[in-house]
Formats: C-alpha cells, structure tokens, sequence
C-alpha cells in the first residue's frame, strides 16, 4: 500500500521549498512507515540545497526526523507500530566500517543516504506520478510521513517518555556530531584543556560533552558574542572572540598547549591555527564543512615530533542506537541542556526557519509537522 504525504521539495538555492502533495511507495520488508512529528535543520540540508553536496536535485531534504511508526516490514525488529522513534543516518551493514561498528564511514554511504533513492535504485517517492529524489540519510523528514530504515531508527527510551518529539529530533545529527567528537572520536581525557572553534549547534554541543568529560579550561571561540555567552552558560569556562587575537589568549591561558582543539567552521586558517596550539600528543578533530578544493599544510617535525594527530570526524563517530541513548540519558539527568538552542516552527514557515538559521538568530531551528 503506499502513502499520500505533504513534503517540502527543494528545487535550489534561489527557489523557496515548497510544500506539495507526493506519494511514498509501499513499504518494503526492511523498512518503517514513520508518521514525522518534527524535524530539525541542519546545514547539510542547505549545504545539499546550495549544490555543495552530490545529492541529485529536486529533492525532499530533512535528515532529523522523529515520529510515530505507523506501519513496518515483514523483517523489521528496530520499532514497531505506535512506537516513538528518532531517525539519524543510514548505513549499509555489510561493509568494514559497519562491522567495526562505525557506520558513519559506512563504505556504501552515498548509495544509502545521498543519491536520491533508495540504495538499489529504485525511487521511493514520487509526485504527479514522476519519480521525486528522497531517501535522503534513509528518512526525507521534511515532510508528514518517511519512509525509513532498520539501521536508521532508534525507539525512544521509556525513560524519555516525557520529552517531546520536536525536542528529540535534532539529537540524530548536528548534537550527536559535536559530543560525539568529544566523547568518543577524541576520547577526552578529564582535565585536560580544550578549545572548540565555533559555537553553533556541533560546537556547543561539543562543549556540553567537554563539561561532561571533565575538560579545564573548556574554551569558546567564535565572532559572534551572543553565541559565546551562551557558550559560557552551558559549559565554557573561557570564551575569545576570533576577531581579538584568539590563539595569543588561548596561549597565555594554556602555555602548555591545548590537549584538545576541535574545529567546527572549516576553515583553513582556523584549523591551522587550532593545529599549532596543541601540546604533545594534542589532537585537533575537524568536523566543518569546508570547499573541496581545500587543502592544509602543516609542519611534519612539529607533527610527528609530539606525537600529534590531526583527526577528520564524521557525526561524532556515533555507533547510532547506543550513541544516541546516551546523549538521551545525559539530556535527561540535566547534563546535555541543548533544549536552550532550539527554536519551533510550524512546518509551513520552513523558509522562515531556514532564512532564521542563515542569519544566526536561531542556532538550531525545529520544524513541527505534526501532533504527538
Ligand atoms: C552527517 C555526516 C555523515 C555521518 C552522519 C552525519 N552529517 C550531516 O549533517
Ligand atoms: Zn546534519
């Protein structure tokens, strides 16, 4: 059987997302029918929409849904009907990274998340009757109802029975990539300094998790000095602002050097300066987005001489299911309060939200697509 929905198409960065009638196919046997009840932004949506991301256009974007499962495959063990679930990314199972247990270096990512249908090919949506690109990160939550994936689906804890859908949505990406980067790419170590290079939704996670790690002195850098208030509220003990010579103050405050920077803004010179900050055995992760063409220098006896590593990280390397309850049960004892970075929107006002997150007033907006 398959299902009408209401879903946000994007056609481009000079075009607004419009929100049409389309068709889901009927589900196969390893699949869930999920009723969306809100769904986070996050810049890979833009980013995708901008035609910085292989990702075939038009398409329906949206890759931080939560919702009601409506209806599952012959062979799905993950939900069941009724159930409250979060969606993250997907992954293929079968390959190295899946088998160690490190699905965001899935080998078959594209096929399974980016190109437009599902991994076979075949188009999991359509509208006026023409194939729509969807299955993007295995959800397209930008819209009433997703189809989505064993492997991409986590069932809300009881425990967390009381926390809202649109509160939980946003914890299957931009959340899960900056505390992950702490807690468990880096591994910190307690009392060690660290310096995270930008303060949106990965960076603040990021420091939310460096206070659960037990970092000092956790250090915010960024131009914007609201974010860096903010920053300090919920767990920098320092903030700079870039624009004043930040590396000189984070060289006074640590001159050992930093056992940890983690750069969120993808840029070049930012993640050199990060680099040259460390102490022995430092790590800098790089988590921004940055052109493709870029490439960074670094100083090889510096490099190899303290034992340095300079550590690419994709979604925090979350393991899914595990990872996410985690965060939940932090979220729940009161020590991930990322609650302070979320603003609603009625689905309708998606190019509000979208026009909200640009401009930098909101950090992480939320749209609400439908009722609990
Ligand atoms: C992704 C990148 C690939 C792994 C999961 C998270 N980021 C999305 O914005
Ligand atoms: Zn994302």
């Amino acid at each position: 059987m398959t299902t009408l929905a209401r879903a946000a198409i994007c056609r481009g960065h000079d075009r607004p997302f419009t929100i049409e009638p389309v068709e889901l196919a009927a589900l196969r046997s390893d699949e869930l029918l999920v009723r969306i009840v809100a769904c986070g932004i996050c810049h890979t949506d833009l980013a995708v929409r901008d035609e910085q991301l292989p990702v075939p256009l038009p398409v329906v974007l949206g890759h931080e849904g939560a919702g009601i499962v409506e209806a599952v495959g012959s062979a799905v063990t993950a939900a069941a009907p009724g159930d409250r679930v979060i969606m993250s990314f997907n992954s293929c199972g079968e390959c190295p990274s899946c088998d160690a247990e490190a699905p965001t270096y899935c080998y078959n990512f594209f096929p399974h998340n980016w190109c437009g249908t599902r991994a076979d090919g075949t188009p999991s949506m359509t509208l006026a009757g023409e194939p729509m690109n969807a299955n993007f990160f295995g959800q397209s939550a930008f819209a009433t109802y997703a189809i989505a994936h064993q492997r991409n689906v986590v069932r809300v804890p009881v425990s967390a029975a009381a926390i809202p859908l649109e509160r939980l949505a946003p914890i299957g990406c931009g959340l899960m990539t900056g505390a992950g980067a702490v807690l468990r790419a880096m591994e910190v170590r307690a009392g060690l300094p660290i310096a995270v290079f930008g303060t949106g939704t990965v960076g603040i996670a990021a420091i939310m998790a460096a206070r659960i790690a037990g970092s000092d002195p956790i250090i915010a850098v960024d131009v914007n000095g609201d974010r860096l208030a903010l920053a300090r509220e919920l767990g920098a003990t320092h903030s700079f602002n870039a624009a004043d010579d930040a590396p000189a103050r984070i060289r006074e405050l640590c001159p050992q050097g930093l056992g940890y920077a983690l750069d969120t803004t993808g840029i070049n010179s930012v993640i050199e300066q990060a680099w040259g900050l460390l102490a022995p055995k430092g790590i800098v992760g790089i988590v921004g987005a940055s052109s493709p063409a870029d490439t960074l220098t670094f100083n090889e006896a510096q490099f190899m001489g303290g034992g340095r590593t300079v550590k690419g990280i994709l979604g925090g390397d979350s393991n899914g299911e595990g990872f996410l309850t985690e965060l939940i049960e932090h979220h729940l004892a009161g020590r991930f309060p990322y609650e302070r970075l979320i603003k609603t929107f009625p689905f309708e006002r998606i190019n509000e939200a979208i026009e909200a997150s640009e401009s930098g007033l909101v950090i992480k907006p939320v749209l609400v697509i439908g009722s609990e």
